[in-house]
Parts: C-alpha cells; structure tokens; sequence
C-alpha cells in the first residue's frame, strides 16, 4: 500500500523535509495521512466493541493533524539513518508517517502473532529503528528523559539527526517531563518536544492541574523557544514543526511546538467522558481537522471533490482488506511452562 509521503526508493520519503507546504501534492500526503489515521482508528473501535482488543485503545479523534504534520517534518528513512520519533499512545498518526502499515498496526493492537512484537505488548506502538521509531513508555513523560539521551548521543556522534518526543499536557506535571527537557536544554540536544494540549490528563482538566495557561511559560524556565501552533490545522503544525527540525538541525537545541486542541475521545474507548460538558464537546466537534483540510485542498484547486472521494476510497479499501487480514492472523503460542 502507498504510505504517506511514499518513498520513491526503499531508503527515503522524498516530501518529508523539502518542498512546498502548501502545494496541492503536500495536501494531499497530508490528507491521506489523516484519513489513513481515522480510518485505521474507526476500524479499531468497532474490534474493541467486538472484544477483541487485549488492551487499552486510546483514539487520537480530533488530534490526528497534530501527530501528522509534525512527524512530516522528520527525514524518513527506512534504514536506520533518518530521524527519530518517540510517540505516545495516542499519536497514531505518527506510525504510518513513519511508514507502519495498517496490517501491522492492527495486528499490534489485536495481539497477533504477526505483529511487530509478536503479540507480547498490545499497545499501539513498537520500536522499529530502522524507520526511527520508539516504543512508548507507560509511565508518561519519562520518554522525554530517553529522548534526551539519544538525542545526545546523535550529538556526539555529530550525526545530522534529530529526535522528537510527543507528550500529553498531562505528562508535563511529572518530574521526568522537566529533568528530561533541563537535561536536554543544558546540552543543546537537538530534540523536539512537541507537547499535545488536549485540555484532558483522563478527567483531570488542565485548570485542575496547573495554573499556567501556555505550556510554553514552562519552556521560559529552561531558557528554551517554544511555539503554540492551533493543533486541528495539520498544515500550520507542519509548518511550524518543519522550522523547529530546521532549528534543532541547525545546532540552535531543545525546540517545543505545543499544539492547542481537544480530545475530542474518551481518555480510552473504556471512558464514556460522563464528566465532559457535551456543548463544549460539540463546539470542538466543528473544528474536525480532516475537514479543515479538506477544505483546504479544494480551496487550492484539488477540483471538484471527486479526486478527494478516490483517494478517501483507496485508502478504505486498503483499511478494510488489512483489517480482514489482521483479525485472520494467528494469535501468539503460549511459552512452554518453566519447569522449577
Ligand atoms: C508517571 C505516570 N503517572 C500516571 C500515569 C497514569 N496515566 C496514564 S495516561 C494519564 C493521563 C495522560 O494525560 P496527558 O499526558 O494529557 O495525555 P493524553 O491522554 O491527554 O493524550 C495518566 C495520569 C502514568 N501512566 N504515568
Ligand atoms: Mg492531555
């Protein structure tokens, strides 16, 4: 199947760190981006009310640009020598741009044998360095800490990397959140921390956990930049994030971009959000990134909608022939029992 940003020879996704932003070819990876993402999401939800998921699924509905257009500002590759992401369980979108396909994706979160690891840890995301991807950590903000260290060591080796570390507004209250980012600030790592401000840590608001009302006055403390970018608009992020690689590539440190959005989901598919206030919910509803970006794309001369409808086709289609596969797969064999 065609990932987003499709690379033209194994080794890279041309697109990825050139080019155009606004130009309609961008919108459209972009968009297929998106869609794949909700897509890939929906299909998830109806196999978690089917029973089927051994895990916790958390959806990234109405956060799908976030995740989207920053890794779009990463090189790419596929072999081990392109830039590194560390996402949260939340940042689907991250996966395919990194190039997971569907099949595998689905297959991680069913726990089947075929998945990336092997049906061992359910959870939405695996480490795959070849492609430059992280597992997340269940403990939030520690990967902050980690990526700090990789990002330190790509220094040293003065490779010409750079390391970006997602987390929720949640995760910015936990010690390691800041140790990671002082450490980080202190030796001119060059990471990005990218900090997605959904108003939620499970059914603590934001008000109920800080007092700050921009996640960048934290950056103040640690003598770093920082740039709050509207989250639901996956072409200003990956504008905004493209500059903030070019910074970090270029030596300047530690970049933060906070994206402003809502979970417009529960914490996970478990949470009915009873605690949420449903008119504000609804407000946040209208500001749905996939048709702000579609909107978009028709206002740069994408034509009539057709063209949108065949790629939105496409991409089902090859959602829905993954899933097939994926619930097809064999479940893992049980270890042999240790003997003692
Ligand atoms: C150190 C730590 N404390 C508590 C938890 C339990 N926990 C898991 S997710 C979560 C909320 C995360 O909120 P946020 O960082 O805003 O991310 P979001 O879910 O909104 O994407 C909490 C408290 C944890 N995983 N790690
Ligand atoms: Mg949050």
């Amino acid at each position: 199947m065609t990932v987003p940003g499709a690379p033209a020879s194994p080794a890279s996704h041309p697109g990825a760190d050139d080019g155009v932003p606004d130009s309609l070819e961008r919108l459209l990876v972009l968009y297929h981006a998106l869609y794949l993402t909700r897509q890939a999401e929906e299909r998830l939800e109806e196999f978690h009310d089917q029973g089927r998921i051994p895990g916790h699924f958390h959806r990234s509905l109405g956060q799908e640009g976030g995740a989207v257009g920053a890794t779009m500002a990463l090189r790419r590759r596929t072999d081990g020598t392109g830039d590194l992401v560390a996402p949260t369980p939340r940042t689907t979108g991250a996966l395919f741009v990194m190039g997971a396909t569907p099949l595998e994706y689905l297959r991680q979160c069913l726990g089947r044998a075929g998945a990336p690891t092997g049906g061992r840890d359910p959870g939405p995301g695996w480490t795959d360095l070849d492609r430059g991807l992280l597992a997340p950590l269940p403990a939030m903000g520690n990967l902050v800490e980690v990526m700090a260290g990789v990002t330190l060591a790509l220094k040293m080796r003065a490779e010409d990397r750079v390391g970006m570390v997602f987390t929720g507004d949640g995760a910015t209250s936990t010690g390691a959140w800041h140790e990671g980012l002082n450490f980080a600030a202190v030796r001119r790592c060059p990471l990005i921390l990218v900090v997605e401000a959904n108003q939620w840590a499970f059914s603590t608001p934001t008000h109920r956990q800080t007092r700050i009302q921009s996640f960048l006055e934290r950056c103040a403390g640690y003598g770093i930049q920082g740039v709050q970018v509207d989250g639901t608009d996956a072409v200003r992020v990956h504008e905004v994030a493209r500059a903030a690689v070019e910074r970090a590539r270029a030596g300047e440190g530690v970049q933060v971009v906070e994206l402003g959005y809502y979970r417009l989901s529960g914490h996970d598919l478990d949470d009915d959000q009873a605690y949420v206030d449903p008119a504000e919910l609804e407000r946040w509803r209208a500001r749905d990134p996939l048709q702000l970006l579609r909107d978009r794309l028709l206002a740069a001369g994408a034509g009539d909608t057709s063209r949108i409808r065949e790629l939105e086709e496409t991409i089902r289609d090859e959602v829905v022939e993954a899933a097939t596969e994926a619930l097809a797969s064999e479940f893992p064999q049980a270890s042999p029992e240790v003997e003692g």
